[in-house]
């Protein structure tokens, strides 16, 4: 079981509280590690695995300083805290540096997404050989911001029923500074079951919706069911899902960047996703590009 040093968490404008019916702690499944059989299992039973240590330690230190260096660099650190604590600077905030080269093609970045650890799993995984997009989701999350609920299939649903989304923390996580949550039954309950057929089957840049699904894991558990689960992270952990498990992020309630990446793996000889391959993917071309339906409309129409 994970350990979490706060009884309460706050995503979006709503709290949750550890114990209640809306807040759980993640479990990980470092036990079945060799397993295969059973981790397809824990997979289909939680919608997620959580790998404790499975990267190295000094991998993910090194990623963690070229990337502070760099928000350095861009003037993003106040420099009257200790550089690597990544406080951030009066003025600057989060940054989303996904798809970023200069960082997310580095021999450090790449030294953790990219590794034999992380490479080696997926292929014993699938029980064959995986590949990793070429782009990279990095995320420097500012004071105060949170992700909303959201399945990934939306963003990235066009090519392998087997893709799969691995978050990587680039520091420890305490929950003050805004861990990664998941909506434990979303990818599988049947009261899922008309919104995995509605929002489960947009496209963000087919369809020109918004992505997020809510920023409300209140009422979600009301109306759908299952249970928010989170935990601190400590670098090396890695939280691997799949595109059908709700997920988002508790506040930052620090001054600090959260630092974390989130990257895709799936077999290699599924179709892939032409948005997020190549030397220069194409990544998102529609999204949020000209008249874009919200979400609240969307829902509406899908009556979920
Ligand atoms: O790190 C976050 O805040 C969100 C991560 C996410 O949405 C993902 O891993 O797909």
């Amino acid at each position: 079981m994970s350990t979490a040093t706060k009884s309460t968490v706050k995503m979006g404008k709503h709290e949750m509280e550890f114990g209640s019916k809306y807040l759980g702690l993640l479990r990980d499944s470092n036990d079945i590690l060799n397993d295969v059989q059973a981790l397809h299992a824990r997979m289909d039973e939680d919608g997620y695995l959580l790998l404790r240590g499975l990267q190295k330690r000094s991998n993910v230190e090194a990623a963690r300083h070229m990337l502070i260096e760099n928000l350095d660099k861009n003037g993003q650190i106040d420099r009257d805290f200790p550089v690597m604590d990544a406080v951030v600077k009066k003025g600057s905030g989060g940054k989303f540096l996904g798809g970023a080269q200069a960082i997310t093609h580095t021999p450090e970045f790449l030294g953790v997404v990219d590794s034999p650890e992380i490479m080696g799993f997926f292929d014993r995984y699938f029980g064959e050989k995986s590949l990793t997009f070429d782009f990279k989701w990095l995320r420097a999350v500012g004071p105060g911001d949170n992700t909303g609920a959201h399945y990934d299939v939306v963003y990235m649903g066009r090519g392998s029923g087997r893709l799969h989304t691995c978050w990587t923390p680039l520091g420890d996580i305490p929950l003050e500074l805004g861990t990664l949550a998941v909506l434990s039954g979303s990818h599988k309950l049947e009261a899922y079951r008309k919104l995995r057929e509605t929002y489960g089957k947009m496209d963000v840049d087919r369809d020109k919706v918004q992505g997020s699904f809510s920023n409300n894991p209140i009422e979600m558990v009301d109306r759908f069911g299952g249970q928010w689960l989170t935990g601190e992270f400590q670098m090396g952990d890695v939280m691997i899902f799949g595109m059908f498990t709700m997920h988002g992020s508790i506040n930052n309630m620090t001054n600090r960047y959260r630092l974390s990446c989130d990257t895709r793996y799936q077999p290699a000889s599924d179709p892939v996703d032409e948005r997020w391959v190549g030397k220069n993917p194409i990544a998102h071309y529609g999204w949020n590009v000209g008249k874009t339906k919200t979400m609240e409309e969307a829902r509406k129409e899908w009556g979920v």
